[in-house]
């Protein structure tokens, strides 16, 4: 029986909630039945959208009232010879059909004929930065900037990249009224409002993780959960694919990791794991969505589901059993046996080749049964691996004291900003992802009722995940070594997709914010309130959402929804499916 590990200094409080399964999970039903209930209320007709209103906050938008655009039933979208942006404009149409029940053809912007109120330019002009560095100059677009126009006579979407038209689109679609989520044709004034938007992002890395091996998600799951980062311009989809629980993806060389190691879950369930194929689709789904998949091998920790299933690279040559529990830090890769390099190689070279984008994550957090001498041997090897790929290593901040590799990033989830192992490891070169896990760490309660979740990093509802800077964050970590941003999602306790929506929004929206909108624009005040408007779109486009009390959601008599809205749970007596 593995013994409950100890905190290490930097991993801040004992994570005392990690030894159980939380008691009781609502089923998907339940949560789906709360958040409708909750939705009778927010299906008020909302409010016209404002130019304002854009989540995340643009950089700049100028209102004109004057100059109201309506989508016309001819409309046509109109695109440069491009096939990035072609599939940019495909992806518009594509967006607007199923609501308006509009052609909306797609046609070359050099065609003879006229051209239609919705256009999609690139500018020509190439003003790209190092993407893993800083802002464009004062005036440019850089690598994912758009300026969107929008007159009585057109809608146009000007930017140097396909990426930089994408998030132009996604602000468009907000513009739009609620109802252009309808999965079916409604009838609507197609309005969007009038004046420009100039707009880039703050950081160049924005993400969301998912913890596919606590519980397996169907590559369904996970491209809808695309689609939601995509919305508000996250441009980075973490996927961790191993733990002790289940081994996910996988790898030719060592096949039983996925039959054998992926056939378990936490609860006892099935599990699964992801085909060469079925990774490929998720990587090409982002990549049309312009995010970024970035695969995490976690290492050499977390890595009881391997040694099931490859005794050989276990300390002991002994196979332990199969773990369906959550708790943390008891299994290792032998550290001294040169089978252990070939297998991480192995591992690497393969999940490197089917990844097109130029991360790959080492893990490395909580092995706390590596002393650490032998840690830091182990790392700089795996490390040395990543690189051997091509890639760039991203690892838990516990990667901190070994040596520097090229470009590589720490993904900090410390939860009292003070870590002089990682500043240092920054002062050597490396590059720091922000996960507080006492603000943006998803799997957190919202509140100490709510039904599903954790609570070792403290209860995150909205404000408490939007109201920091992850500029300043960290002590002795200058702002220009922020390369942006990350939400994880661990799924100790989240067991469905309705359940995976509960947690992610609306906090998702904070943590997009705070990646992509300048400083100048952050005010809670004024964030609780777009937000709000975005409950009738997740309403309309089914949507499972936490209805904070912390945000003003629209309803039908003008009052504020979260004046009469008790704690949305779901009702335990009420369940039609038996508890987990
Ligand atoms: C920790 C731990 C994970 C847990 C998670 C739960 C990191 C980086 N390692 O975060 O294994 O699932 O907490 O909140």
């Amino acid at each position: 029986m593995p013994t409950t590990p100890a905190a290490s200094p930097e991993t801040g409080p004992e994570p005392r909630d990690r030894v159980d399964v939380a008691p009781r999970q609502p089923t998907a039903a339940e949560l789906a039945r709360a958040a409708t209930q909750a939705a009778g209320d927010l299906l008020a007709p909302p409010a016209p959208v404002r130019l304002a209103d854009v989540v995340p906050a643009p950089e700049r938008a100028t209102p004109d009232p004057a100059a109201d655009f309506t989508l016309p039933e001819d409309a046509v979208i109109r695109v440069d010879a491009d096939p990035d942006a072609r599939a940019v404009a495909e992806h518009l149409a594509e967006l607007l059909r199923p609501a308006t029940g509009y052609p909306l053809p797609v046609t070359d912007a050099t065609d003879a004929e006229p051209g239609g109120p919705l256009a999609l330019t690139l500018s020509g002009t190439e003003t790209r930065t190092d993407p893993a560095r800083g802002l464009p100059g004062d005036d440019a677009l850089g690598d994912e900037g758009y300026r969107l126009d929008v007159t009585r006579a057109e809608v146009r979407i000007t930017a140097d990249t396909a990426a930089g038209l994408f998030h132009g689109v996604q602000t468009l679609r907000q513009l739009l009224p609620a109802a252009v989520e309808s999965a079916t044709a409604v009838t609507e004034r197609w309005v969007v409002p009038g004046g420009t938007i100039v707009d880039r992002p703050r950081y160049a890395y924005r993400g969301a993780m998912l913890d596919v091996a606590r519980h397996f998600f169907p590559v369904e799951d996970v491209l809808r959960v695309i689609d939601h980062l995509a919305r508000y311009k996250l441009n980075h989809l973490h996927l961790h694919l191993t733990d002790d629980q289940g081994w996910r993806i996988a790898v030719d060389s060592w096949p039983r990791l996925a039959t054998v190691g992926g056939a378990t879950e936490v609860g006892g369930g099935p599990g699964g794991h992801y085909t060469a194929a079925d990774y490929r689709r998720i990587v090409r789904h982002a990549a049309r969505r312009h995010v970024t998949v970035v695969p995490e091998i976690d290492l050499p920790g977390h890595t009881n589901a391997a040694l099931v299933a490859y005794p050989e690279l276990a300390p002991g040559k002994i196979a332990p059993p199969p773990y369906t529990g959550t708790e943390v830090g008891f299994s290792y890769l032998d550290p001294a046996d040169e089978r252990t390099y070939e297998f991480v190689a192995d591992v690497l070279g393969e999940v490197a080749a089917l990844t097109p984008g130029p991360w790959l994550h080492l893990g490395g957090d909580e092995a706390f049964k590596v002393p650490a001498d032998t840690y830091r041997g182990f790392v700089e090897r795996a490390q040395a691996l990543v690189a051997a790929t091509g890639k760039t290593v991203v690892g838990w901040h516990q990667l901190a004291p070994a040596g520097h590799a090229d470009g590589r990033v720490l993904q900090w989830w410390g939860t009292n900003g003070e870590d002089p192992e990682t500043a240092d490891a920054v002062r050597r070169g490396a590059r720091l992802i922000l996960s507080p896990g006492n603000r943006v760490y998803l799997d957190m309660k919202y509140a100490p009722e709510s039904p599903i979740g954790h609570d070792w990093a403290g209860l995150i509802d909205v404000r408490r995940a939007y109201d920091w800077d992850p500029g300043t964050h960290l002590t002795g970590v200058p702002a220009e070594a922020v390369l942006g941003v990350e939400a994880p999602l661990w799924t100790e306790t989240v067991t469905t997709l309705a359940e995976v929506e509960f947690m992610l929004f609306p906090r998702l929206l904070a943590v997009a914010e705070l990646g992509w909108s300048p400083r100048s624009t952050h005010d809670w005040a004024a964030f609780r309130e777009r937000l709000a408007g975005h409950g009738p779109r997740w309403v309309t486009a089914g949507i499972t959402f936490h209805p904070s009390p912390e945000v003003p959601w629209p309803t039908g008599d003008g009052t504020h929804a979260a004046t009469r809205i008790p704690a949305q749970r779901p009702d335990p007596d009420a369940a039609d499916t038996p508890a987990h």
